[in-house]
């Protein structure tokens, strides 16, 4: 007989189970948890016998998968609002970065900056991530743009993983831009990224992933390929800021180097979308800096859709282009700007966002031998999760099985 540490009842449960319709529902589900993982899932009427040492009735409530915020620039020192009212009378971003502004204000805010004021800052965000459910975040360095400010930024993060009780995937972004020391040297820079930062940063075991900034105001598509071929010989895997304010070739880049995902994608080609679905490659859209910046191109949905070419949304919450500190808000953006379904939307933030990050097999989905990582909700369906905006109808969250308060 099952000996369970946690008894979940009289739930209904969106399992986002991949493949499965109607958000993979079971309309009277029960979910057995042991040693922090699901250990059976399914219809109340078929539970085995089994004894739990706490078993609690959910009243009817629904459950999801908790929630995954797959690309977020957490920690940085400062804000921006200046820029943002700047943009606002008229001067374009990319303006803003050629006269020194933009992500290189940042990086001043943030060298400046103590480990201490980083952590604390960046834990009130991931505690206002987690009052909405969210259980894992990525979180990238790329505000400190030399070696030991890009490693003070990952071991916050890795840091704020071991402190905070949330799951945090901590990811390399040395080739943000080019800092003030290497100006008009994009080259150097990336030599001193793929010689210096990036096996420090391997070495101390302080990155998950990789990740770079191919747009016209930072890296080219041949000074990533470089940076990837690099992050390949030391195990690590990559993933790509792509065709965001033009079209650079990164979807096509992201595709060659089986890279976990490609973000923005708003001028990927049909080239690219085709590469993305060949190489698995998840595509994560971030309707938060689409919104910030005014844009009016729109990512390729259709066609990612069509292709069946994973679709993840995030926040990317950064203080430059993307402001946004709310996966709900980023879902409801998901579906208003760019038509993604409800469905999708939620799938966006689980199942999909889980595979972004290259864990597709531990969570993401409610299923046996996952970790129970779950949401649990004071709504009538789910659909709602992307409807409501401002709205924190978030009712109890486990993370490994167990209750988890944002609160300090
Ligand atoms: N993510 C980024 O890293 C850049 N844009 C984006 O969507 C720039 C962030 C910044 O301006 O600080
Ligand atoms: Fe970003």
């Amino acid at each position: 007989m099952a000996d369970w540490d946690l008894l979940l009842t009289d739930a209904r449960i969106a399992t986002m189970r991949q493949g499965a319709p109607d958000y993979g529902t079971i309309g009277a589900g029960a979910i057995a948890i042991a040693g922090g993982i699901i250990d059976w899932i399914g219809p109340t009427a078929n539970l085995p016998d089994g004894t739990a040492t706490e078993t609690r009735s959910l009243s009817g409530r629904w459950l999801t998968p908790a929630l995954i915020d797959c690309h977020t620039h957490l920690v940085f020192g400062g804000q921006r609002a200046d820029e943002f009212e700047r943009r606002l009378h008229g001067v374009s971003y990319e303006d803003i970065a050629a006269e020194g502004g933009g992500i290189l204000s940042t990086v001043m805010a943030t060298r400046a900056a103590s480990d201490e004021q980083l952590h604390a800052d960046a834990l009130t965000r991931l505690r206002t991530l987690a009052r909405e459910g969210v259980a894992t975040v990525e979180i990238k360095s790329g505000y400190g743009l030399d070696r030991d400010s890009e490693l003070k930024m990952l071991r916050v993060a890795r840091r704020l993983g071991e402190h905070s009780g949330l799951s945090v995937r901590t990811t390399l972004l040395a080739a943000h831009t080019v800092p003030p020391e290497f100006a008009g040297d994009a080259d150097a820079y990336m030599d001193h990224i793929i010689d210096e930062i990036l096996p420090a940063a391997a070495g101390e075991g302080l990155a998950d992933a990789v990740d770079a900034y191919c747009e016209s105001v930072a890296f080219d598509a041949t000074q990533v390929e470089r940076l990837f071929a690099r992050a390949r010989e030391l195990d690590l895997r990559v993933k790509l800021h792509a065709d965001q304010l033009s079209d650079g070739g990164g979807a096509e880049l992201a595709a060659r180097f089986g890279a976990l995902s490609a973000d923005h994608l708003e001028y990927a080609s049909a080239d690219g979308v085709r590469a993305l679905a060949e190489s698995g490659t998840a595509a994560v859209l971030l309707p938060g800096a689409y919104l910030t910046l005014n844009a009016t191109q729109q990512p390729p949905v259709a066609a990612l859709r069509g292709s069946g070419v994973p679709i993840a949304i995030a926040t990317d919450c950064n203080p430059g282009t993307s402001p946004l500190c709310s996966i709900h808000v980023a879902m409801g953006l998901g579906s208003r700007l760019f038509g993604l379904t409800p469905e999708e939307c939620l799938a966006g933030v689980t199942r999909e966002a889980a595979r972004a990050l290259g864990l597709g097999h531990d969570r993401g989905t409610l299923e046996n031998g996952k970790r129970a990582d779950i949401a649990v909700w004071d709504l009538d369906h789910p659909r709602e999760l992307a409807y409501w905006l401002g709205t924190h109808p978030l009712s109890d969250l486990l993370i490994a099985g167990r209750s988890f308060s944002p609160n300090p």
